[in-house]
């Protein structure tokens, strides 16, 4: 048996083991085609995708760099106070702190991230300047809040009055619940390849509505929440990120890519790995991945999760396939 085939043939053991324990009616997806666009192209995750794709495609039609669109892109969502999962608007932890959470990697493998930043409305742009200005790749807590202050950051207060009123109500019962697909699971991913073909990425999140204060998910953190390599491709995740983080999903959808799997193949597998080790069944979590060809891949532990694409001529919405079909 060739390595791949018994690659796939363990997986899809693994992943009928967890089939068998749980009761959702469930489909396999293993060896599916990849979809196939023209370059460039702009793809992230959610409804808030659309306007990020556009700010995106905007700089790469002016010429620009797959870096500078992709920053461009999620700064739309961070600066926007209705989307509550992401920046200034973002729901708090569950002591009323609003603390975000964003990597940013270009096609050279430069990277910088932040982590736990806390007053400052576009922890992307704090991200690049961490990547373009500093010696590190993250910087987290006050340290990067001191940083962004004396880069010329504005200090400002994230939480609005929405969103101090839904973390009263919460205050209420105070229960965790992670629930699928809501808005406490909508982080933006974004990979773009722009007119010279240079991949870039960037992900970015005020991370679980009323998780733990100093909690920090995948979104920052280079190979879990996104990775690209020119070479390959990218990938980026948006959910639960402690099972993201468990399988280090965007850098191993990246490598199952260098070993020749398709993007969409190498989502499933990512997924895959997920449902056969972890308890997925009340979890989502959805992965996108593209290659350098334009060939790109979506998939999600359950149903809902969706993603803007931005390539020949359209910006639409498209729903991911997934692990639970129902
Ligand atoms: C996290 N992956 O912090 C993020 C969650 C998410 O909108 O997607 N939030 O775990």
């Amino acid at each position: 048996m060739k390595r791949r085939d018994f690659l796939k043939n363990t997986a899809i053991v693994t992943a009928a083991t967890a089939l068998a324990s749980c009761d959702v009616q469930t489909e396999l997806r293993l060896g599916s085609d990849a979809k196939n666009t023209s370059l460039p192209l702009v793809i992230s995750t959610w409804n808030h995708g659309i306007a990020a794709n556009k700010a995106a495609m905007e700089v790469i039609e002016a010429g620009g760099k797959a870096i500078d669109a992709v920053e461009a892109g999620v700064r739309v969502p961070e600066s926007d106070p209705e989307m509550m999962s992401v920046g200034y608007g973002g729901l708090p932890d569950r002591d009323g702190q609003v603390t975000l959470d964003a990597c940013i990697m270009d096609e050279t493998g430069n990277c910088g991230a932040v982590s736990y930043l806390q007053h400052i409305k576009n922890p992307i742009s704090v991200a690049r300047k961490v990547m373009d200005e500093t010696p590190h790749v993250m910087l987290s807590g006050k340290g990067a809040f001191d940083f962004a202050i004396e880069k010329g950051f504005k200090k400002e207060n994230l939480l609005t009055d929405e969103a101090e009123r839904r973390w009263k109500e919460w205050l209420k019962e105070s229960k965790y619940q992670p629930i699928i697909n809501i808005e406490n699971h909508d982080t933006i991913g974004m990979l773009a390849i722009d007119t010279q073909g240079t991949i870039s990425g960037a992900c970015t999140t005020s991370g679980l509505a009323w998780k733990m204060n100093g909690r920090v998910g995948d979104s920052p953190i280079i190979g879990a929440g996104m990775f690209v390599d020119n070479e390959v491709g990218g990938a980026c995740a948006t959910g639960l990120g402690e099972l993201v983080m468990k399988t280090l999903g965007s850098f191993l959808i990246v490598e199952l890519m260098r070993q020749g799997r398709n993007p969409q193949e190498a989502c499933e597998e990512a997924v895959n790995r997920i449902v056969s080790k972890q308890e997925y069944k009340d979890m989502q979590v959805g992965y996108l991945a593209i290659d350098k060809e334009g060939n790109y891949g979506a998939y999600a532990i359950h149903p809902g999760f969706n993603y803007a694409l931005h390539a020949a001529g359209e910006n639409k919405m498209h729903n991911a396939a997934s692990f639970v079909t129902k």
